[in-house]
């Protein structure tokens, strides 16, 4: 065990893409900075969505369509074996759009002080551009898909776009004005609000940990770094 579980009650974990990148989901930052052949600036916007719904709803469809081929790894299960187990409140916020960590916590049902956030939104969700509404949505998106909640409704990926309010940042900031541990899992740190949350429980008097395959910009504003791949590094924290 690498940290003393007795000391820590409130626990907030932040994921990002390296937590999938081992289960074959692709990361956003890579060396050539391309994602699926674009920047993702380039398809993360209200505005590219506004220009080139096609190419919006492809690049989503597309990504919906790898996630039925994909399987949690051993850092998602870690972090749901943390869960069932954990005595304090244990907020865990994920920018991943995929439902890797959904499904892993769905084999190993967690305690009651857990919750699970998608701040970014979900692959397998969408929602209706005209009442914000928000259903279950598995297969493609016809590039006007009409809306079930609006007759001149379409419906979009749940996804929130760069200039776009994460969800429920509400239940995020008051878990990380509380919270007595801090660790971000396999995240850049290159995208806000999430790259400053390790300020805001540093505030509260965290603290905090970076685990990564290598240290980020951002490492000299943790305690502490743990380096190597998700799958080795995430079960040997959580043990
Ligand atoms: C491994 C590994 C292995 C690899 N093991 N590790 C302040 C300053 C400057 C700009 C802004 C600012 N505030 C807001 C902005 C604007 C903007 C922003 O941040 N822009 C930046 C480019 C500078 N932010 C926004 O627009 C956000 N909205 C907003 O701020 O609203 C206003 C607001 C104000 C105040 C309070 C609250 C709100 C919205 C951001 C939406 C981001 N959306 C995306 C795409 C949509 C989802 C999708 O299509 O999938 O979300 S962008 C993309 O980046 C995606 C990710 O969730 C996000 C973060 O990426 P992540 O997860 O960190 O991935 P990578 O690839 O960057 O890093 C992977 C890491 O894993 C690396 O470190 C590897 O080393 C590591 N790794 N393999 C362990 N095996």
């Amino acid at each position: 065990m690498l940290w003393n579980r007795m000391a820590h009650r409130n626990l907030v974990i932040l994921t990002g893409a390296g937590v999938s990148a081992e289960s074959g989901v692709p990361t956003f930052r890579a060396d050539d900075g391309l994602w699926m052949g674009h920047r993702i600036e380039d398809v993360a916007t209200p505005e590219a969505f506004a220009r080139d719904p096609a190419l919006v709803q492809d690049f989503y469809n597309r990504r919906r369509r790898q996630l039925a081929t994909v399987h949690p790894n051993a850092a998602h299960h870690a972090l749901a074996e943390l869960a069932a187990r954990w005595e304090g409140d244990f907020l865990l916020v994920t920018q991943n759009v995929d439902d890797l960590h959904d499904r892993a916590h769905a084999a190993n049902p967690p305690a009651a002080g857990f919750e699970l956030i998608h701040m970014h939104g979900e692959l397998l969700k969408a929602h209706c551009a005209a009442t914000g509404r928000i259903c279950d949505w598995t297969g493609d998106l016809a590039v006007h898909e009409p809306s079930p909640h609006h007759p001149q409704g379409r419906l979009r990926p749940h996804i929130v776009w760069f200039g776009e309010m994460p969800l429920q940042m509400d239940r995020i900031e008051a878990a990380l004005a509380r919270c007595d541990l801090f660790v971000a899992i396999g995240t850049s740190g290159a995208v806000y609000p999430a790259a400053g949350f390790v300020e805001l429980a540093r505030h509260a008097g965290a603290r905090t940990v970076e685990i990564n395959l290598e240290p980020t910009m951002g490492r000299r504003r943790f305690d502490e770094g743990l380096y190597g791949p998700a799958t080795e590094t995430v079960p040997a924290f959580c043990d």
